[in-house]
Formats: structure tokens, C-alpha cells, sequence
């Protein structure tokens, strides 16, 4: 067998999704734009057309494509030193360890690459809590999921999930994990009362399920109860963390901090994996040494990228960004909702993370056929479970590029 291809090398979109579907793996169904260049809010594809970016990569790239000064402290940490393995110390670990700390206003962290292995790293640390410091009996501890979660793709991770394309076809699934109603207060109640119970999984805004916004009382109420019943908190703020809603945490929004925060995706703005676990040093010094890792945790270049990135989410304000074009967006948007009840069922979000429902079933094609729409004006946006659409660009935005934005949104709309 050949080891090199001699396919002549794409030049067309057509070419380039022929060579990306004649080889890879089809787990995506993926918008037909071929892009080669981001700067900002904004995304060329190989034939030069310029778009708006209203994904962020799921909300990785809040601080924009590209970045120059996260470009830059990559080159420059690039060319000194990029991994030692946790086998040896690094000079910068410590430094992104006490800047991530104090940043966020915990005693520790555990640095991760993506965002599921934060996740699966979140649940390992609850359930050695749970048997050394709470005392529930060794392989007996439960961790509550809501109905509607997204955590990742493990298999771990989805033993806890009720999406089937999610779940189907990868069982058995791990044991351990209860699954209750999201926003359902009396339901977590209900399940706080078994004393094997030692944590609690949630998104503060469920971004996959379509950015579902619970009621203004649910998170901080879950956070008492959890607290009433001496069980861990574990807010997954890979999607919604890093001023996305607006606050630099989701839960900011709540007045609380979970007992274990998860973080990924914009902690590093897009540039590269980097993940982070953080707690305090009673829950994170239940860990020994040997009993968790990775190859590229905590790797100098993730070090130097995170620290520069986070350095910009503050400098450039991005969280009161979030919250003014946001605003500015779904009163545009619910202005839209008026004129075209027909299309358009309602908006909802906070900060830079919002979500258009469409009036349709989620077998229709109707949302996927708007996004081709938007993208043939130069916004690109894709449908989350069928018939809604999610709305997040970089928190880099200006009011005159979202009014455009609007505006070519609304022409959509209105002409569909
Ligand atoms: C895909 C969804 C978004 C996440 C939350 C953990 C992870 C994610 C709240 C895992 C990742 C990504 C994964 C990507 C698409 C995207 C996604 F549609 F899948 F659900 F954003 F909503 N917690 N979400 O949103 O982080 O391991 O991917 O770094 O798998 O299709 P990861």
C-alpha cells in the first residue's frame, strides 16, 4: 500500500469535502463551507468569501480567531520548550497554576487537554471524595445527572447522558451515575435523600440541548441543597465559562462557585486543548501520586497560550461585552420573533450565547436550510438538535458588526 497519497493537491470546496469525506471518519455532518483562515470575528473559506463566525468553535475562540497576542506567546513558548511530562517539573507549571487559582478564586487545579477529560477528571475526584473524606463505602458512590446534559464524548461521560446519538450502540455503559429533570428542584431533592449520593453534574446553561436557560432560582437552590446533604457541586463551565454568558462564570450570574469547576475550550481561546479541573485542597488532595495524569497536562505551551489568553478576557472586557451585544441581540432578535411568529418560536440565552428556536419540528430541515441561507450571506451558524439554531460569536464583536450581523440574520428571516 501506498504510504503517501498522490491525490493532486484540492483547490475547490468540493474538492477539499471529497478528500475530507474519502478518508475520514463520517462523525460529523458539517456545514458544505471549506475554511482556511480566521482573524477576529471573521472566517474566509478557500474560494476568499468572508464570513462571520456565530459558532466560536462551541465557544472556544471567545477571544476571536487568531489572536495576536496569543499567537504570540505561543511562537515564543513554542520555540523554548513545549512538553517535559509531568515526569519532571516545568518552570511554567507552577506560575499557570497559582495565575489559574487566584484567577478563578480556588486552592488548586488539575490541568487536563480537553474538555471531557476535565470532565471524566471531575468525576474520578468526586468519587475519592466521596470514599475518603465523606466515608461513603468504596464502589457505592452515585453522581446525580440532569436530563438533556452534554459532557463529552467517553464513554464514561455518556453512561450519564440521554442523548441517543450520543449513547446508542457504545454500551455497556459505566455504572454509578442517576439521571434527573434539569431545572426540576423537588426532583434533586428527591435524590439528595440517598446518603451514597456524593455529587452533582450540571451545566449551568445547557449549551447542546439547544442553550437552555433554567429558572432564576434553580442553580444557587441546587447549590444549597447540595451543601445541606455534604454533596459536591461539579459545574461544567466548558461551554458557558470564560465571560461567554456575560459573567466569568456562569454561575457568577448565581452568586456561588461550584465545589469542582471544569473549564476547557476558550481557556486556551481556541488556539490549542487545554483543560482545567479546580478545588479545593480538601477535595483535590484526596489525589496521590501515580493515581491520575496525562502525557500533555499542564504542558509549558498550554501554560504560556492559557495564561495570555485569560490575561486578554480581563484587559479586553470581554465578559461586559458578552452581556451588551447580547442584549443588543436577542431585542433585535425578539423584534424578528414579532414579525415572523410563523418562523421563528422564541430566543433565548445570556450574554453571547443564545439560541433562536424554529418553528418547526426537529426532523425538519428548516434550520439547516436558514444556516445555508446565512452562510450564503456571510454568517455561519449551525443547528443544535434539529430546529434550533445557536447563535455565539467570538466576545470580540463591536456593536457596528453585530448590527450588521443583525441585519443579515433578519434579511434571512424575513425573506425565507
Ligand atoms: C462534539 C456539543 C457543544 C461541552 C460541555 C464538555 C464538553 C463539551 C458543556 C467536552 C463539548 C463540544 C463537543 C463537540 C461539539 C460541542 C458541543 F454540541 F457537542 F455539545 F459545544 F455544545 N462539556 N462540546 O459543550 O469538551 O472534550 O469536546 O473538549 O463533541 O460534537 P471536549
Amino acid at each position: 500500500m501506498e504510504i503517501f497519497a498522490t491525490t493532486t493537491a484540492p483547490v475547490s470546496s468540493a474538492e477539499f469535502i471529497a478528500l475530507e469525506d474519502r478518508y475520514n471518519a463520517h462523525n460529523y455532518h458539517p456545514l458544505p463551507v471549506v475554511l482556511e483562515r480566521g482573524e477576529g470575528v471573521f472566517l474566509w473559506d478557500v474560494e476568499g468569501k468572508r464570513y462571520y463566525d456565530f459558532l466560536s468553535a462551541y465557544s472556544a475562540v471567545n477571544q476571536g480567531h487568531c489572536h495576536p497576542r496569543i499567537i504570540q506567546a505561543l511562537v515564543d513558548q513554542a520555540q523554548k520548550l513545549t512538553l517535559t511530562s509531568r515526569a519532571f517539573h516545568n518552570n511554567l507549571l507552577g506560575q499557570y497554576a497559582e495565575f489559574i487559582a487566584h484567577y478563578f478564586g480556588y486552592d488548586r487545579i488539575l490541568p487536563m487537554n480537553t474538555g471531557v477529560e476535565a470532565v471524566e477528571t471531575a468525576l474520578k475526584l468526586c468519587r475519592k471524595w466521596a470514599y475518603t473524606v465523606k466515608g461513603i463505602p468504596e464502589g457505592a458512590a452515585k453522581i446525580i445527572f440532569v436530563e438533556g446534559n452534554f459532557h463529552g464524548r467517553t464513554l464514561g461521560v455518556i453512561s450519564g447522558s440521554t442523548d441517543h446519538s450520543s449513547r446508542r450502540g457504545f454500551g455497556p455503559y459505566m455504572p454509578g451515575f442517576e439521571v434527573i429533570p434539569y431545572n426540576d428542584l423537588a426532583a434533586l431533592e428527591e435524590a439528595l435523600q440517598d446518603p451514597d449520593v456524593a455529587g452533582f453534574m450540571v451545566e449551568p446553561i445547557q449549551g447542546e440541548a439547544g442553550v437552555f436557560v433554567p429558572a432564576d432560582d434553580y442553580l444557587p437552590r441546587a447549590y444549597q441543597l447540595c451543601q445541606q446533604h455534604n454533596v459536591l457541586f461539579l459545574g461544567d463551565e466548558v461551554q458557558t465559562g470564560v465571560a461567554r454568558t456575560g459573567k466569568l462564570l456562569c454561575c457568577d450570574h448565581y452568586g456561588f462557585r461550584p465545589d469542582i469547576l471544569i473549564l476547557g475550550k476558550a481557556i486556551s481561546g481556541g488556539v490549542l486543548p487545554v483543560s482545567v479541573v479546580l478545588a479545593s485542597d480538601e477535595i483535590m488532595l484526596t489525589l496521590h501520586p501515580g493515581e491520575h495524569g496525562s502525557t500533555f497536562g499542564g504542558n509549558p505551551l498550554a501554560c504560556a497560550v492559557a495564561m495570555e489568553a485569560l490575561k486578554v478576557v480581563e484587559d479586553e472586557n470581554l465578559a461586559e461585552n458578552a452581556t451588551k451585544l447580547g442584549e443588543i441581540f436577542r431585542a433585535r432578535m425578539n423584534a424578528l420573533q414579532q414579525k415572523r411568529p410563523d418562523l421563528i418560536t422564541l430566543v433565548r440565552g445570556k450574554g453571547l450565547l443564545n439560541a433562536v428556536v424554529i418553528n418547526d419540528t426537529e426532523q425538519s430541515s428548516t434550520a439547516w436550510d436558514i444556516c445555508m441561507e446565512m452562510a450564503a450571506n456571510g454568517l455561519l451558524a449551525k443547528p443544535t438538535h434539529g430546529n434550533i439554531i445557536r447563535f455565539a460569536p467570538p466576545l470580540v464583536m463591536t456593536e457596528a458588526q453585530m448590527d450588521e450581523c443583525c441585519r443579515i440574520i433578519e434579511g434571512v428571516i424575513l425573506e425565507f
